[in-house]
């Protein structure tokens, strides 16, 4: 027997996963994507994708294959000018990602974090008082987007004034991820003071002492970093670390209105925040695609990927595949094992500011799960369309104390 090699050609889909209807409810583009094969092409922007769980897992991992320094959205920085200068974590390769990772997993640890929690309980029990007493409020203006902007920018010691371009800014990072379409032009187009007030932000001299961002600076006093390395590491905590959290803390008491048993759970045990935290990123992860370049002719799968392609990883999908998570993957239980969801990455890139995200979520949701019995819908949802992250504009919600 002769064995024969045979190039398989990836199933064509059709879709425009960037679409704001499908930006806004993606779950059945999610699923004709896991259901065409473990690689698909789109043609729509002549890339591939995954949405299954052990392919996203996979190319994630394979850094040396899969690299980042190429950008990590559609645009190829081999070919093309990007939009800031880019991140030297999140679009770097080894061995430069390496220094400077380490360096920031120093400055942002489960050891540096723990010292952060009795203020944020502090914060989050105030806010969980004045919201319950309310008996209504909005769940992304009044609380998801409050809790994480009374805490964050503090933690990173950056100063008082310009604080509400921190909310903009990320998503313009996050969209400009996706191809240049409406929402990314007029972001950027208007983001001039944004951007100046960003990079004057990220300067030692500005940045209170104790901080996230002065502890970055002293890394770079100990030679652990260049100088010029410094503002750019505070400018990764600034652009990755407020709509993130701000719309994974959304997202879990979204998932709790359509799934109002495990408020119940949750309310009955508020212990079990921090595996509801989990559980809602895997269900409904803030962070929902990144893309990949191929170095060198490659294959997922079986596929054949030449040299120079972008290869898109639907993590929110990966989140969701039967095959990895059962046929209950679209179901909210805050009591199964969500531990290995790739909603924060996987390998080298994974989040470096989950610990800083966990917190928050834990002790907000803590917090609330102490003081109210029952949650339900005051309204409907409202999506906020981004090229990357999934949330929402508003969620009106009606509260009983307990
Ligand atoms: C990396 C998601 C919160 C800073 C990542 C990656 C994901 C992610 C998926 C991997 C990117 C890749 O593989 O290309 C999230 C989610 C969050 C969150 C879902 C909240 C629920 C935060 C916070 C910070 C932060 C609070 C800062 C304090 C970063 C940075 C990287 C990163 C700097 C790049 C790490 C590297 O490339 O080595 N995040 N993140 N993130 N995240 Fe987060
Ligand atoms: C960064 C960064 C890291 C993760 C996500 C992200 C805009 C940015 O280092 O600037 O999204």
């Amino acid at each position: 027997m002769t064995a024969v090699t045979v190039a398989m050609h990836p199933p064509t889909l059709d879709d425009d996963p960037f679409d704001d209807a499908v930006l806004a409810d993606p779950y059945e583009f999610h699923a004709r994507l896991r259901a065409a094969g473990p690689v698909v092409y789109l043609p729509r922007y002549d890339v591939y994708a995954t949405g299954r769980f052990e392919e996203v897992h996979a190319c994630l991992t394979d850094w040396r294959t899969f690299v980042s320094g190429r950008g990590v959205g559609l645009a190829d920085f081999a070919h093309e000018t990007p939009w800031r200068t880019p991140s030297l974590l999140l679009e770097a390769d080894p061995p430069d990602h390496t220094v400077v990772r380490a360096a920031m997993g120093a400055v942002v640890s489960p050891r540096t974090v723990r010292a952060l929690r009795a203020g944020f309980e502090a914060e989050a029990d105030a806010l969980a008082d004045a919201l319950v007493a309310r008996g209504e409020f909005d769940a992304v203006t009044d609380l998801a987007e409050v809790f994480p902007l009374r805490v964050f920018p503090d933690a990173v010691g950056i100063r008082e004034d310009g604080r509400e371009h921190l909310l903009p800014y990320g998503a313009m990072a996050f969209n400009a991820f996706g191809p240049r379409n409406d929402r990314v032009e007029r972001a950027l187009a208007a983001s001039g003071p944004t951007q100046e007030w960003v990079a004057e932000s990220c300067r030692r001299e500005n940045l209170a002492p104790g901080g996230f961002g002065a502890q970055i600076w002293a890394a770079a006093d100990r030679g652990d970093i260049t100088a010029e390395q410094a503002p750019m590491l505070v400018r990764s905590l600034l652009t990755a670390g407020v709509d993130t959290t701000v719309h994974g803390i959304a997202n879990t008491v979204y998932a709790m209105t359509r799934f109002p048993g495990q408020w119940q759970a949750l309310h009955a045990r508020p212990a079990l925040a921090k595996f509801a935290f989990d559980e809602a990123l895997r269900w409904e992860s803030p962070v929902q695609t990144f893309f990949r370049t191929t170095p060198t002719d490659t294959e997922v799968a079986g596929v054949p990927i030449g040299e120079g392609r972008k290869v898109l990883l639907f993590l929110g999908a990966a989140n969701r595949d039967e095959r990895r998570w059962g046929p209950d993957a679209h179901v909210v239980d805050i009591h199964r094992s969500a531990g290995g969801h790739v909603a924060f990455g996987m390998g080298i890139h994974q989040c470096v500011g989950q610990p800083i995200a966990r917190l928050e979520a834990e002790v907000l949701l803590t917090a609330l799960a102490q003081r109210i019995r029952r949650i339900e819908p005051a309204g409907d949802p409202v999506p906020q369309p981004n090229n990357t992250l999934k949330g929402w504009a508003s969620i009106p919600l009606r509260v009983e104390p307990a």
